[in-house]
This record gives structure tokens, sequence and C-alpha cells, in this order.
């Protein structure tokens, strides 16, 4: 049976308090699901929720979160595609008008009637949360939902931008930022669709972790004295595609300097006030594609989350109780995560 309360994360103003709290339990709207969120992920676009860091409508009092995997438990009058108990994920697009030009050529991401888990829609840091069914994901039964979770940002998210880079199998992508959320899954989406990957990021003990996921080669933005030099040594002659899933601005501006001549620069991470240059000699000469890339549609999804189910990825993911969200985001703030963190919903 649903209660009636819950317990949820809560914050009041931008870098207010994270409130834990009782809360009452939302009721699904006729096109909507009502999801026992188990588990949700922690991606660093939430930490820019809960600050107000980013260009983007946030609606106060707010739950963030928005990579939740649970259980369906109820649903509104018009829903006819989901039975009771069925898995599910709730992505960071919740919903979109579907009619809009964007919508009707598959780029529902862009909607500008798009409606934003943990930003606009009170999100997945709460144990029951609503979600449209047309957006919701699809698990099969026995998902491991913890597992499963960060899928619904980090793995959609940069499964699409490796479509968007445009490569062959056999050719190097870049990934930088690749011990990260979205990275660490990058790295292994990316090997999977038979690319070969140089990851970058800082430290040694992330090294041997990219490494550990399936990267050739790995650059240390922390020690090395060229990183373009570097990757431009080991790619000989520069990266096919370079996915920047880092959220530094220096980085995404470097990636310039090791794309490859009429490579591709997929630009995800997303620092606030972040702008990069480019010389138009540069750009025309080598042809160099630069281009943005946001989630993805629901091909995408149904995609991403495939190469999981057939175990081609795997989410290198922390458990603890979703009471700890502050620290969580203290630990992505310092840069100091491999991989995913992940809440438990019931602690
Ligand atoms: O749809 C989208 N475009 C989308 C979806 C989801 C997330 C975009 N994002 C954005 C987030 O808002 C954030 O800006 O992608 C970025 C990465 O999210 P994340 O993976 O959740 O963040 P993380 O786990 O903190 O990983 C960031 C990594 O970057 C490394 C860090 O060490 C960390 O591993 N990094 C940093 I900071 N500076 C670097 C540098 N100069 C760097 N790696 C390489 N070079
Ligand atoms: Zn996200």
């Amino acid at each position: 049976s649903i209660p009636t309360t819950q317990k949820a994360i809560v914050f009041e103003s931008f870098g207010g308090p994270l409130l834990y709290k009782d809360i009452s339990v939302p009721a699904p709207k006729p096109n909507e699901l009502l999801v026992h969120i188990k588990y949700s992920g922690v991606c660093h676009s939430d930490l820019y929720a809960w600050k107000g860091d980013v260009p983007l409508p946030i609606n106060l009092p707010l739950i963030g979160g928005h990579e939740g995997a649970g259980e369906v438990v109820a649903m509104g009058e018009n829903v006819s595609d989901w039975k009771i108990g069925d898995l599910v994920g709730v992505k960071w697009l919740n919903s979109s008008c579907l009619t809009c030009e964007h919508c009707m050529n598959g780029r529902e991401t862009v909607c500008p009637n798009a409606d934003i888990t943990g930003f606009t829609h009170d999100g997945t840091f709460q144990q029951y949360s609503t979600a449209d069914a047309i957006q919701a994901a699809k698990f099969p039964k026995g998902t491991d939902l913890a597992s499963a979770a960060p899928i619904l940002c980090a793995g959609i998210t940069v499964y699409k931008a490796l479509k968007t880079a445009d490569m062959i199998p056999g050719q190097w992508v870049a990934i930088s930022g690749a011990a990260g959320g979205l990275g660490s899954l990058a790295v292994q989406y990316a090997k999977a669709m038979g690319y070969r990957v140089v990851g970058i990021d800082g430290g040694k003990e992330k090294g041997e972790f990219v490494k550990s996921l399936g990267a050739e080669a790995y650059v240390d933005y922390l020690s090395s004295k060229d990183v373009s030099n570097e990757v431009n040594t080991i790619t000989e002659g520069g990266a096919h595609g370079v996915l920047n899933v880092s959220v530094s601005t220096s980085a995404m501006q470097q990636s310039l300097e090791y794309v490859r001549v009429a490579g591709t620069v997929v630009l995800v991470g997303l620092p606030a006030e972040a702008t990069i240059k480019t010389s138009v000699f540069d750009a025309v000469i080598k042809t160099i594609t630069i281009k943005g890339s946001a989630v993805g549609n629901r091909a995408d999804t149904a995609e991403a989350i495939d190469f999981f189910n057939r175990g081609l990825v795997k989410c290198p993911i922390k458990i603890v109780g979703l009471s700890e969200i502050a620290q969580v985001y203290k630990l992505l703030e310092q840069g100091k995560i491999l991989g995913r963190y992940v809440v438990d919903t019931s602690k």
C-alpha cells in the first residue's frame, strides 16, 4: 500500500539547507506514473541546481535528483502501457509537449515546454515521485536498480554524445573528465561501440580507474606538461572525436587543440558561465565541428539501456543513504568521486 507521507530532501533557497524531512506523497496526474524510487544517482547537475548555478528554470522549494530507479505503484487514468510493479526509470526530461517542431523531429530534449525532473518538476531525492508515462524509461524484471540508476542521465547523455561525435569503429575518442559519473560510463560505451579511448582526468588513482574501465591510454591533466601534445602523440594526429564531460572550462578550450583534422568536439559538461573561443581560420582549414549535446530522446534512452541490459556497461557506484546528500555534494564539488554516488531512499 502507498503511504501518505514519505522522506525527501528539500531545499528552499539556492545553496540553503538540504532538509531531510517528511512530506506528503504526490498524486499522479492523468498522464503520470507514481514511482516508488528505490535508488537515485547523484549528478553534478544536481549540485548546480541546488546552488542555482545554472541558467535553467528552477522551481523553489525543490526536490532535486533526476536518475531515479524504482517501481510503478500507481498511475493516472490516461496511462495504458504500464502495469503496477513494472520497473521504471525517471529521467532528467520528465515530459515534453510532443507537438512542437523539435518533439516532432525526435529532439524532445530541446522542447521549449519541457518539464525537467529535479529542476521544474520535483525530483528523485524522495521515496515517491511522479513521472510522465511517455518519457519514463522501462527496465526489464530483475534489473539491479542501484546499478541502473546512473544510466538514466549519465548513461543516456554520454551514449547520445558519442553518437553525436559521428565516429566510426576503430577511431579515437578523447574523453575529458573520464573518471567522473558521465566519464566512467562514456569510456565503457565508447569501447562497446568500437572506439579507441584516451581518457583525460586528474591523478594516478583516476588513471588506474579509467584504464580498468577500458581506456587504452590516460592523460593526467594534473601532472602533464602538455595535455594536447600527449593526446596528439597517443592518437597519432589527434582524436577523431572529443567528449567534454569535465566541469572545467579550460579543459573544453584545450580540446580544440587535440581534436583531429575533420574531427568533432562535443560539449556536454556545463560550467555555468563557460565560453570557448576558436580561431575561424583553424576551424575552417581543419574543418572542425563543434556540437552541443543534451541528454537523449526516447530512442537514445532505450538504446542506452539495452547496452546496460546486455552487460556491456556497468556503473561503478557507491551507495549511501538519501539523508547523506549534502556529503555527496561536497565530494562532487571537490572532484573526489570515482564513478557515481547512488542514494538509497530507505535510509
Ligand atoms: O545533457 C548534458 N549535457 C549533461 C547531462 C548530465 C550532466 C551534462 N551534464 C554535466 C554536468 O552538469 C557536469 O557539468 O556534465 C558535467 C559532468 O557531470 P558528472 O559526470 O556528474 O560530474 P563529475 O562526476 O563531477 O565528473 C567530472 C570529472 O571532471 C574531472 C573531474 O576530476 C571529474 O572526474 N575534471 C575536472 I573538475 N577538471 C578536469 C580537467 N581539466 C577534469 N578532467 C579533465 N581535465
Ligand atoms: Zn544529470
